[in-house]
């Protein structure tokens, strides 16, 4: 493709308003282009390198026994409403009315749509397991639409849904639904690690998330130095073992501790450590209020309260609710003599505690010398706090270690949730009917594209893998004015498009420019015809060195075979 007759609209300013190193590179290297909060075209690079990694998910699908089909972004609201989650999903569902005042949603994902597709088609046990995937713009109204194409309101996702008599058949998808998506993000050049995750609203159970790490990443990932162990930090399990700290009983005492509201203030004020002091919440639990007590160096983890209670709903209670409870405010909260109908849960580690310090329910007092188990009764024990650095790994191999990640893809065992919800089945050997059994596994395309861009880029620019980038070579010709050069280019031009994709920058433009935009839009290499066109001698750039050759035009074919070789074998 000749530069002069494509579409890339190079910036030199940074665009005040992305905040991160791929917003900023996607918009100046003229690969997107804002059309609305969150909402973006791809311009011909972008287009070409979201074409390169859909390539990728499909061939790997295809080796996964995944068939390709295409939903409809427009779904009627009857599929959500059937499923429940017409009215449980609130803004960030995007509805609209068609000519006849019929509700519809913007597809946000598909499980409705899918669901109901098979059930209508497929009665028989005999015709599953069946995997189906797309690729299709997914809509979805984010509160914060931020980081360009990482947080989008419209965004490419490859979402596949597979439908199962059995969970043995469930499990054999999903393995090779993880190995496929192991395959893909390799091949896209990205460093990632698979997490064990937690399904959120949409239930079941085993899910992993797939994250590519990086410093901005929105989720944190907990895992080990010493094993693969891995997973998002809501879902890591604590396994440690308290011991009781052999020391004698002392008698309780409640304690002036005047305007002291936090742990820090209190075990300061007391001459404590936070980890001495005792740190209670309440937390209305489907409606019931519960007191959490965990340690005063620890945090609450309310997805693992959540799963202590077998909740459907969680929250912290807000202050006046408390007040109402306890008749004090937050600082002071504590689960000594506390109203008889609400249960207090606790983390393992205030199991362990002996002389602790913890609220007396009144403002401005503390109790010290709190003993569990004598000065209140703890209803259940469990791991209910999070995860942190240093923690021994739930393998017992090594220690936790933190990492950001951008989550690029998702696979779930969604087990009977819609397919009960959607009474959609299948007939058994006996003429039985069951739910489907199903999984659902999601990639999100352009937030994989951007990923790609956060992880590999430089002062001069973006740096693309050789799978995925645009184009494979970047050819140059310095002075277009100069007759023997621009023949001389021409001619190399015709003769490496037969074996790689090429951009050619046969604008009129000054040199520098021309260097200048070639590494912002980083493709793998650069081949210039300068000066030494009248020698037949060409520059070759590896844009992910940096490293430069003189090449003689006979021996550039060769010389390029042998670089892509490198580079792929990097991968
Ligand atoms: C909604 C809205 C936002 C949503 C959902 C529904 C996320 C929703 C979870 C999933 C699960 C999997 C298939 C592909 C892989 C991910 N955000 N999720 O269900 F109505 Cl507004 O999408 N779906």
């Amino acid at each position: 493709m000749k530069q002069s007759m494509t579409f890339i609209p190079t910036l030199r300013d940074v665009p005040s308003d992305a905040e991160i190193k791929s917003h900023q590179l996607l918009l100046r290297a003229g690969f997107i282009k804002q059309v609305a909060s969150g909402v973006y075209s791809y311009l011909p690079l972008a287009k070409r390198t979201l074409d390169n990694i859909e390539k990728i998910i499909r061939e790997e699908m295809e080796k996964a026994g995944a068939a390709e089909l295409l939903l409809p972004a427009l779904q009627p609201a009857e599929l959500w409403v059937e499923s429940g989650r017409w009215y449980t999903y609130g803004d960030e569902l995007m509805r609209l009315r068609d000519r006849h005042d019929r509700n519809f949603a913007l597809g946000p994902t598909h499980e409705e749509v899918i669901t109901s597709l098979v059930n209508d088609a497929i009665q028989s046990y005999k015709r599953l397991p069946l995997t189906l995937f797309q690729i299709q713009t997914k809509y979805r109204d984010e509160k914060r639409p931020r980081f360009g194409l990482l947080r989008g309101r419209e965004f490419i996702m490859k979402d596949a849904y597979s439908f199962h008599t059995s969970e043995e058949s469930l499990d054999e998808v999903y393995r090779k639904m993880h190995q496929a998506y192991t395959n893909i993000f390799r091949r896209c050049g990205l460093n990632f690690r698979s997490v064990l995750a937690d399904s959120g609203a949409i239930g079941g159970k085993d899910t992993q998330e797939f994250m590519v790490l990086s410093e901005i990443g929105e989720d944190t990932i907990a895992f080990s130095d010493q094993s693969d162990y891995a997973a998002n930090v809501e879902m890591a399990d604590v396994r440690q073992v308290y011991e009781k700290p052999d020391i004698a009983e002392k008698e309780l005492k409640k304690v002036a501790t005047p305007n002291q509201k936090t742990i820090v203030d209190v075990s300061a004020f007391l001459n404590v450590k936070p980890s001495e002091v005792i740190k209670s919440l309440v937390m209305i639990a489907d409606e019931e209020p519960v007191m959490v007590l965990v340690r005063g160096n620890h945090d609450v983890n309310d997805i693992k309260v959540k799963k202590a209670l077998n909740a459907k709903i969680v929250e912290f209670a807000e202050e006046e609710k408390t007040k109402e409870l306890l008749n004090c405010s937050f600082g002071s909260i504590g689960p000594i003599n506390i109203p008889s109908e609400m249960k207090i849960i606790a983390d393992h580690a205030v199991g362990a505690m002996i002389n602790a310090v913890c609220g007396a329910n009144e403002d401005g007092h503390h109790y010290i010398n709190v003993v569990p188990e004598r000065d209140f009764t703890v209803w259940q024990y469990a791991d209910l706090r999070f995860i942190q650095e240093g923690d021994p790994s739930p393998d017992g191999k090594g220690t936790i270690r933190f990492a950001r990640g951008i989550e690029v893809g998702h696979i779930f065992k969604l087990g009977t949730k819609y397919s009960e919800a959607m009474s959609a089945g299948f007939l058994d050997e006996n003429g039985k009917s069951h739910p489907y059994i199903m999984g659902c596994y999601g990639i999100g395309v352009s937030r994989t594209l951007t990923a790609v861009a956060e992880q590999f880029n430089d002062e001069q620019g973006l740096i693309w893998p050789v799978n995925i980038a645009p184009y494979d070579v970047h050819l140059i010709a310095v002075n277009m004015k100069d007759s023997e050069q621009a023949g001389f280019t021409e001619a190399l031009y015709n003769e490496l498009m037969n074996e790689y994709d090429v951009l050619f920058d046969d604008r009129n433009e000054r040199p520098g420019v021309k260097f200048n935009d070639s590494d912002l839009i980083g493709l793998p290499v650069r081949v210039t015809v300068g000066k030494k066109a009248s020698e037949g001698i060409v520059e070759v750039k590896i844009r992910k060195t940096g490293e430069m050759m003189e090449v003689h035009h006979r021996d550039l074919l060769a010389t390029l075979k042998n670089i892509f070789k490198e580079l792929s074998a990097q991968v």
